[in-house]
Order: C-alpha cells, then structure tokens, then sequence
C-alpha cells in the first residue's frame, strides 16, 4: 500500500505552486547537534509517518489539504559551514515568502529557525515567536558556534523579536543569569506551566503576527522518546494541541517550524505524532481563518 502513495506530507497529490498555501519545507540540517545525533532524519521520518494519516481531521470538521499543501524539496546540508547553511535557508524562504506562502519547516536541529524568523520580520515587523521547547536556547554560543540549535532564541531575541517560551525545564547557570536582561524573551517554566491554565496562558499572549517554533522535546519523552536530548517533565499531546487551538483562534499565525526530532525509524511514534502535528496546527490555522 505505501509504494502507490506519493512521497509527499500526507502523501498529497502534487499540485502547482500557485494553488497551494502551505508549503512544508524538509531541513535535514544537522551541524551543531550536543548529545544524540539523528535529527537530519527527521523531515524524511515525518514525511513517511504522515502518508498514513487520515487526511480529515474531526475535531474542525474539515479537510486542510484543500487548502493546498506543497512538500518542497529538501534543504541539503551545507558541511563546511553554519553561516552558509542559514543563508540557504533564508534565500529559500524569501522566494517563498513573496508568494505569502505559510512555510512549514521540518528539522533538522533548532538552529534553522533563525534564518526563517530573520526573512518573516521583514515582512511583518512586529513578528513574535511562540515557542515551545524543554530547553531555554538562549546561550550566547555553544561549542564556538554562534548558529548552534542551542543559542537559537538567543539569536532570535537579539534582533528584537518578542519571543513567548512554554515549557522550558533546562537551562544553564549561564541563560538564568542573564534573563533579566533579556526583556524580550518571556520564559514559562514547565513546572510553573503544569499547574496553570494553559488554555488561559494562550488567549493572553498579546495580538500580533506570530511564528510557531515547536521543538519536539517539549512534550515528555513517555510521549516522544526520539528527541535528542529527552528532558523529562514535558507536555503531553493534548495540552500542547489545546494550547496551539486556542492561540490559533485568537492570534495571526504566519509561519511555523518542528525541530529536533530524531527518529529511532521511519515508524517510530515520534514521527506520527510530529506529522499530525503538523497537519493539526494547519487545521487550525484554516479554521481560525475561515472564521475571520
Ligand atoms: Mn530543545
């Protein structure tokens, strides 16, 4: 049965770009990885996993592949540098985005969001991030790399990015030290996090046009074991579905990313739920806009 699907997201029938609205994009990158390795399997895991979902989704009532969805080639690596690799991506985007494409970016390791916020706020100069992670990403370098998947947000924040995190439950001596500084950059602890509202904390984000970056590790690793670095005290599918739907209705979404997920195998759990994930998050967006 798989052989007679195409290899696309939701092993959708391929159509023009000018009929599509959703455009997955596959980012293999995997430069600056600390602890497992893997995630550069990651977008070609989803892509798999998701031919197998079913292609309604009952809790709109709807069927968002109407709204036309494109997988785009792969992003491949470049090796000899991470400076390059970021400029590739934000070069692919910027094409993209002139379209007013809704690019949905597959990692790879949590470095490729820099390049795609950096292309999105040209466009929408108010552009805050919604970001759910186990880790704060806010170290300054890592590893001599200033573009490595743990200074990501660190990056995002200094070019004046709002950025709202849930879930975070490591950080360094180091980032803690420096949050107070960082003003832009609102950190929701996990454990804070577990005994409040989450639903509440969603409609109260501020209006404005947004970027959804979802690393996987921040649901439990009971949940999804294939992450690189699993911390344990995550979120569990519906608090984190819940949490999108309700921001989703009340907030302009413009793009999204999930990152990090390294799969054990193309079957692994992980790969499934990232795929509906995805395929969720975009129902929601179509729901959010019909209603607009
Ligand atoms: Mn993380």
């Amino acid at each position: 049965m798989s052989e007679v699907l195409p290899y696309t997201f939701g092993g959708i029938k391929k159509i023009p770009a000018s009929q599509a609205r959703f455009m997955i994009l596959p980012v293999p990158y995997e430069g600056t990885v600390s602890f497992r390795t893997g995630t550069k399997f990651g977008p070609e895991a989803v892509i798999f996993s998701s031919r197998y979902m079913e292609l309604y989704d009952e809790e709109t009532d709807t069927e968002p592949w109407e709204n036309g969805i494109i997988t785009l080639p792969v992003i491949t690596q470049e090796v000899d540098s991470a400076g390059k690799m970021m400029k590739k991506i934000q070069k692919t985007v910027g094409k993209l985005l002139k379209d007013n494409k809704f690019v949905f970016a597959i990692g790879g390791e949590h470095s490729i969001s820099f390049p795609i916020v950096l292309e999105y706020r040209k466009k929408y100069p108010d552009l805050k991030v919604l970001h759910f992670d186990a880790h704060a990403d806010l170290r300054k370098e890592y590893e001599g790399s200033k573009f490595s998947h743990a200074s990501v947000m660190r990056r995002i924040s200094e070019i004046g990015c709002e950025i709202f995190s849930f879930g975070i439950r490591s950080l360094s001596k180091e980032e803690a030290d420096a949050l107070p500084e960082i003003r832009n950059v609102h950190i929701n602890f996990a454990y804070k996090c577990r005994n409040q509202d989450l639903i509440k904390m969603a409609a109260s984000l501020p209006d404005g046009n947004y970027y959804i970056s979802i690393d996987i590790d921040c649901f439990d690793p009971s949940v999804v074991p294939d992450t690189g670095t699993p911390e344990p005290g995550g979120f569990t599918w519906y608090e984190v579905t819940g949490f999108l739907k309700d921001f989703v209705a009340t907030h302009n979404v413009v793009a999204a990313d999930l990152v990090e997920l390294a799969p054990s195998n193309h079957y692994c759990p992980g790969s499934f739920l990232a795929a509906k994930l995805i395929y969720k998050t975009i129902a929601y967006v179509c729901t959010s806009q019909s209603k607009s």
